[in-house]
Formats: structure tokens, C-alpha cells, sequence
């Protein structure tokens, strides 16, 4: 029996990574990899977990993840959003970023500068006596509004986890990740920032991405995001 629930057990873990394959726009849940640039982790669901490696920014499959994926025409204002391809089991820090996409949403060369700004976050909340409650139980998808103030263009929108169940040592965060393709439409004229670079943007020792949550340290004050502050539109 307990090599049964072992084996389960083990099971589960592995099943409890995921994908981001599934765009939702227009409260639709469009197909999988339909405009999300496939993922090299499409078979193993597997994280990244290198901050400095070129995967943290989209984790494309190869250089023809870009061309097979279409741009969906996404109304600034919007909500927008990302389905799952398993149960979300860990407990993590959500983001979304967007970067101009020149000369298109689908090039090879979009959003290799420092041209990435956050637009959305969904932080776990902490409390002294409750400590640190995360948003991510067991969801499967998440969504978020696409400034209003966005200007019209070809952006890439980058959605994130950090799962920080195993963050405790360095190199121990897993991001999930996927990039759908846009075509923004009905945008301002807001100027979007502040901007970084992936990889840049993140340190493997960013408080918020090497973290014992089962053991906060000692002073502890609350769930520091790894990255820029979120731009309001
Ligand atoms: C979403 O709706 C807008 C406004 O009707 C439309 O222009 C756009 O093509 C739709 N996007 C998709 C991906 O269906
Ligand atoms: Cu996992």
C-alpha cells in the first residue's frame, strides 16, 4: 500500500507541471498553441529554472515557434488571459509583461531587447500570523487586463508563475512561461515602463525568487516581486 501511494505521489509531481498553451481572448479559450509561441517543455511540462538563460524569456520550442504561432488582435482595455494545460498545483507569484514587437509579433528578433514592461501581477499576501497565502491553488487559468493606454502595435505578452514550493535554494524557483503573439487595437497613447531585458530582469537571489516559504527569514515583511513595478496604463 505505501508503495502504491508512493508511486502516486510521484505521479502527481510530475503531472503537476505545466504549460500555458491556450490564449483566452474576447472570453473565448482559443486552441493550444494557436498564438502562444510553443514551449520547449511542450511534451515534459517541465519549468525553467536558469534566470540568465535566453528560455527565461519566452522557453520557445526552436526558431520556428514564432512563425507557426498566429497574432491575435487584442481590443486595449481588454481582459485577456492564459489557460493551463494541468491543474495549477504550485504555490507562485503570477506576472504578465508585454514587449513591442518589431518588426513583428512573430519575428525571431521581437522582444530580445530592453523592451519589456509588467502590466499585471498576483502576488502571494502575508500576514505575521497567517504568514504567506498563495493565490494559485489548484486554479487553471488566470487573467488580466490589457492597459488601456497600451499603444496600437504588435507586442509580445509574456505570462508567468514562479512556483516556490522549492525556492529555498538557489536555482530551486521553477517559471512557467508562455508568450502569446498581439496585434493591439483601440490603444492611447500611454508610454509604457519602466522596461527591462530577458534575461536581465531577474536574479537568481532576488528575495522574491530564493525563498524558503515554508521558513521565511527572520523580519520577514512580505512577498518582494522579482522585476519592474507594474505599469498602470
Ligand atoms: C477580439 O475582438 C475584437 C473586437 O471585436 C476583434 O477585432 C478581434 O479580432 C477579436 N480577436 C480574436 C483573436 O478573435
Ligand atoms: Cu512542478
Amino acid at each position: 500500500m505505501r508503495v502504491i501511494l508512493a508511486a502516486l505521489l510521484a505521479t502527481n509531481l510530475v503531472a503537476a507541471h505545466y504549460t500555458f498553451p491556450n490564449f483566452i481572448v474576447n472570453g473565448t479559450t482559443t486552441a493550444e498553441w494557436q498564438y502562444v509561441r510553443m514551449t520547449e517543455n511542450h511534451w515534459s511540462s517541465g519549468p525553467v529554472t536558469d534566470v540568465k538563460s535566453s528560455a527565461i524569456r519566452c522557453y520557445e520550442l526552436d526558431s520556428t515557434s514564432a512563425g507557426a504561432a498566429g497574432i491575435a488582435t487584442v481590443t486595449a482595455g481588454s481582459t485577456v488571459g492564459f489557460k493551463a494545460s494541468n491543474t495549477m498545483g504550485h504555490p507562485g507569484y503570477f506576472s504578465a509583461y508585454m514587449s513591442t514587437a518589431s518588426p513583428a509579433a512573430n519575428s525571431n528578433s521581437a522582444g530580445l531587447g530592453k523592451t519589456w514592461f509588467k502590466i499585471w501581477e498576483w502576488s502571494p499576501t502575508w500576514t505575521a500570523s497567517a504568514g504567506l497565502s498563495f493565490p494559485s491553488a489548484d486554479i487553471v487559468q488566470f487573467t488580466f487586463t490589457i492597459p488601456k493606454n497600451t499603444p496600437n502595435g504588435q507586442y509580445l505578452l509574456r505570462a508567468e508563475q514562479i512556483a516556490l514550493h522549492l525556492s529555498g535554494t538557489q536555482g530551486g524557483a521553477q517559471f512557467y512561461i508562455g508568450c502569446a503573439q498581439i496585434n493591439v487595437v483601440g490603444g492611447g497613447n500611454g508610454s509604457p515602463g519602466p522596461t527591462v531585458s530577458f534575461p536581465g530582469a531577474y536574479s537568481a537571489t532576488d528575495p522574491g525568487i530564493l525563498l524558503n516559504i515554508y521558513a521565511l527569514p527572520a523580519g520577514y515583511s512580505g512577498y518582494k516581486a522579482p522585476g519592474p513595478a507594474v505599469w498602470k496604463g
